[in-house]
C-alpha cells in the first residue's frame, strides 16, 4: 500500500507520522509558538530530525469557533516556510481549503494538499487535478465557526463513511488518481466527544472504503474531557488514541509530538517483528 504524492511515493506498510507546523497566532494547542517564518522553519527542521515522514503546514486555524483568514494573509504566513520545507527531504503537505492557496502551494512545490473540506469548495478539485499531488480528504460539516451546531448523527461511522466515499469518487472523476487519495474521519470536526469515540471504535469500517486512512487525534479536546488534562498535558492521551487508531487501520498519524509518536510506533513495530516460537 502506497500514498502517491508529487515527489514521493510513501510506503504505508508501516504507519507514517505527519508533523504539524501551524504558522498561526491562534491554533488550539500551539498558536503563536511558530507563527513567524524563522521559528516555523526551525520547527520544520526539528520535526524532520525527530523522524517526521511528512510535514503539514497550516496558515489558518480550524479549531471550533476559529475566524476565517483571507487568502493573501494565509498565503503570506506559509509561503516562505513552504519554500524552505520542500528542501528538507520529506513530502510537504499544505493544510488549506482555499483553491487559491492550493494553487500557489503547488506552484511552490507542495507534495500534498490536506483539505478539511474534502475539496468541496469552488475550484478546489480543479486546483489539485492534474498536479500529481497527494490529497487528504477529511470529513467535517459546515465551517469551524459553526460546525459544532451540526454534530448530529444517527450512525456516525456510516454517515462519515458515506461522505468520504462520495468525496473520493468526486476526486477520481475530476482526474485525481486513486493512489493519490487518503481519507480522514475528521476527529473533533462537527463531532461531540461521544461521536469521536464511536468513530474510533468503529474506524475499521472506514478501511473498507479502500483508501488509506489519516487521523488527527493529537491534543484534541475529547482527550482533555476524558483525562481532565489541559491542552499541553495531553501527550499520553494522544499516544493512546494514535495507537488505537493504528490498531483500527490508520496509516498516517497527524501529530504535534513527533518524537514521542515515532518512539511509540517503533515499539509497536518491534513487537510486530518478533517471531513467536512454538510451544514445545
Ligand atoms: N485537525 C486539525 C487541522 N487540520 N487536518 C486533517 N487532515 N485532520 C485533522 O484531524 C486536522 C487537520 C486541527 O488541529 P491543529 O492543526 O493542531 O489546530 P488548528 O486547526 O487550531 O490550527
Amino acid at each position: 500500500m502506497h500514498w502517491q504524492t508529487r515527489r514521493f511515493s510513501l510506503d504505508l506498510n508501516r504507519p507514517r507520522v505527519m508533523g504539524i507546523v501551524n504558522v498561526t497566532p491562534d491554533s488550539f494547542s500551539d498558536g503563536g509558538r511558530h507563527d513567524d517564518t524563522r521559528t516555523a522553519i526551525a520547527h520544520c527542521e526539528r520535526l524532520v530530525a525527530e523522524g517526521a515522514d511528512i510535514l503539514d503546514l497550516g496558515g489558518e486555524s480550524t479549531r471550533p469557533g476559529a475566524p476565517r483568514v483571507d487568502t493573501d494573509s494565509e498565503w503570506a504566513r506559509i509561503a516562505d516556510v513552504l519554500a524552505a520545507a520542500v528542501t528538507m527531504g520529506v513530502p510537504v503537505s499544505v493544510d488549506t481549503y482555499k483553491s487559491d492557496v492550493m494553487r500557489r502551494a503547488l506552484d511552490t512545490g507542495a507534495d500534498i494538499i490536506n483539505d478539511v473540506q474534502a475539496l468541496q469548495l469552488p475550484g478546489a478539485l480543479a486546483a489539485v487535478a492534474g498536479s500529481g499531488a497527494g490529497v487528504c480528504l477529511m470529513h467535517m460539516r459546515g465551517e469551524p465557526a459553526s460546525m459544532m451546531d451540526l454534530a448530529l448523527y444517527g450512525d456516525v461511522v456510516g454517515e462519515v463513511g458515506t461522505f468520504l466515499a462520495r468525496r473520493a469518487q468526486a476526486a477520481r472523476e475530476s482526474g485525481i488518481p486513486a493512489e493519490c487519495i487518503v481519507l480522514d474521519p475528521g476527529y473533533g470536526f462537527a463531532k461531540s466527544g461521544e461521536h469521536n469515540l464511536r468513530l474510533l471504535a468503529g474506524q475499521q469500517r472506514l478501511v473498507e472504503l479502500g483508501y488509506p486512512l489519516l487521523v488527527g487525534w493529537s491534543r484534541k479536546r475529547t482527550l482533555g474531557d476524558i483525562t481532565g488534562r489541559a491542552v499541553d498535558q495531553r501527550l499520553a492521551g494522544s499516544l493512546a488514541a494514535a495507537l488505537r487508531a493504528v490498531c483500527a487501520g490508520a496509516k498516517v498519524l497527524r501529530v504535534h509530538d513527533v518524537a514521542a509518536t515515532v518512539d511509540a510506533l517503533k515499539v509497536w513495530a518491534a513487537v510486530d517483528a518478533a517471531t513467536i516460537p512454538p510451544i514445545k
